[in-house]
């Protein structure tokens, strides 16, 4: 079943009060998503209410001025600190996107519980051991939040949306590693009843606008389960580090970061559709270019371009620069990326350093010759494999999400 035909048939499945979720009934998630609207309506900033220490992200890893932006409790990599680093991200400089805070854990004294009706017989317990003793796949991968680059919704567009202001940073590419979640779930006892598979996460439970939505979990069709995901402990050849999931996290290619649920505990796995917050009132499309319920539960990311650049930069008049950047998308390896200097008016290619590969990104490069002294604005448009281009302008959303419009980088000729 394609994605969008599951999606359709979930919706439907759970209007008519026939999804289980977890504790989590029809009327509840109506009370939910009116909850959510009414975040959406009272503004930015009220759907950020989350519970951690004033001014203390509760982000493990040092966070230096240089290489992130904090955001409230997340962390967004600032895209200059990309220039000239290789395809993938160094974890120093990888963006951190936490609900709440991110959990010291102890592989030694971590279990991964997986249950449910989905499995032929009881729950089964796996420890780090017996996850590293499955198979090892090594696969490379973005990961990025579907809020990314929301802030230009507002500073471009001039729409009102809620949630975290990323600019671009709230990306990046590694090279994880780990179990096949499918060798995972087969070692489990998966039965063919089997139709979703939810991870939940260990991290604290996340609660805003006085409601707890308990822990960040997300359900998946056991067709995507099955397909490419990884249970991973490594990412870039080490293991994780606690602000990346540690011991184990879920890495689902080409699809929302919510999906790559981080300290997987457990993962239900049911024979009939599973629902939680993560969704049905988030990651979903809600406004007015959106039926009453949302839109389907969002899946494959958009495409998206960013300059290895400062906002602000400066580039001196009169002498060549070269410019450079990376592109990506959800819906397949991007196959061409043009770039204009001149506020749109006149769009060049650029050269490609990587072969389009999906769930990957493409850097690129090329070059400026500025003339005269003042503001400019550098443009950057990608088109991937499936022909899908950036429009010069999203259709917005309440929560903000999924900006894939030509974002105007703002630079200066001195
Ligand atoms: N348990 C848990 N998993 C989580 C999250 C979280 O807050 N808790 N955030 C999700 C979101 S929204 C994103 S974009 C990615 C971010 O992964 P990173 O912090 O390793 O970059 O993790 C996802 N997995
Ligand atoms: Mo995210």
């Amino acid at each position: 079943m394609s994605e969008r035909a599951y999606d359709h048939d979930r919706l439907r499945q759970f209007l008519a009060g026939e999804a289980a979720g977890e504790g989590l009934s029809r009327r509840n998630v109506l009370r939910m998503l009116s909850v959510a609207a009414g975040l959406a309506a009272a503004g930015a900033g009220a759907a950020a209410g989350i519970a951690h220490a004033a001014g203390k992200p509760g982000i493990v890893k040092p966070l230096p001025a240089e290489l992130f932006t904090v955001r409230d409790t997340n962390a967004e990599t600032n895209w200059a600190a990309l220039r000239g680093t290789g395809y993938h991200t160094p974890v120093d400089r990888f963006f951190v996107r936490n609900h709440t805070s991110t959990p010291v854990l102890d592989p030694a004294r971590w279990r991964l519980t997986v249950w449910g009706g989905g499995l032929r017989g009881r729950p089964v317990e796996f420890s780090y051991d017996d996850l590293r003793s499955l198979p090892a796949v090594t696969s490379s991968a973005c990961l990025e939040c579907a809020g990314n680059g929301r802030s230009y919704y507002g500073s471009q567009q001039g729409d009102r949306v809620t949630g975290t202001p990323w600019t671009l940073g709230a990306v990046g590419a590694a090279r994880w590693r780990g179990a096949r979640l499918s060798d995972v779930l087969r070692a489990a006892g998966l039965s063919r009843r089997a139709v979703d598979v939810m991870p939940r996460g260990l991290d604290p439970a996340y609660t805003a606008g006085g409601t707890d939505y308990g822990h960040v979990r997300r359900p998946l069709p056991v067709a995507k389960a099955l397909d490419d995901v990884l249970l991973a402990y490594e990412m870039n050849g080490r293991p994780l580090l606690p602000d990346h999931g540690c011991p184990a996290r879920l890495v689902v290619p080409s699809w929302v970061g919510i999906a790559s649920v981080k300290w997987v505990g457990d993962i239900e796995v049911s024979d009939r559709p599973l629902f939680s917050p993560w969704n049905t009132v988030f990651y979903r499309l809600f406004g007015s270019a959106y039926p009453p319920g949302g839109s389907a539960p969002l899946t494959r990311q958009p495409v998206r371009s960013a300059f290895e650049a400062a906002p602000g930069a400066a580039f001196a008049a009169g002498r060549g620069h070269r410019l450079t950047g990376r592109s990506w998308s959800g819906g397949g390896g991007v196959r061409r990326v043009e770039v204009s200097t001149d506020d749109g008016a006149s769009w060049r290619e650029a050269r490609l350093h990587d072969a389009p590969r999906p769930g990957g990104w493409v850097r690129w490069s090329t070059h400026w010759h500025p003339r005269e002294p003042g503001p400019a604005r550098l443009m950057a448009r990608a088109t991937d494999t499936s022909g899908a281009t950036q429009p010069l302008r999203s259709v917005p959303n309440d929560q903000g999400f999924f900006f894939d419009a030509v974002v105007r980088h703002p630079v200066r000729v001195v």
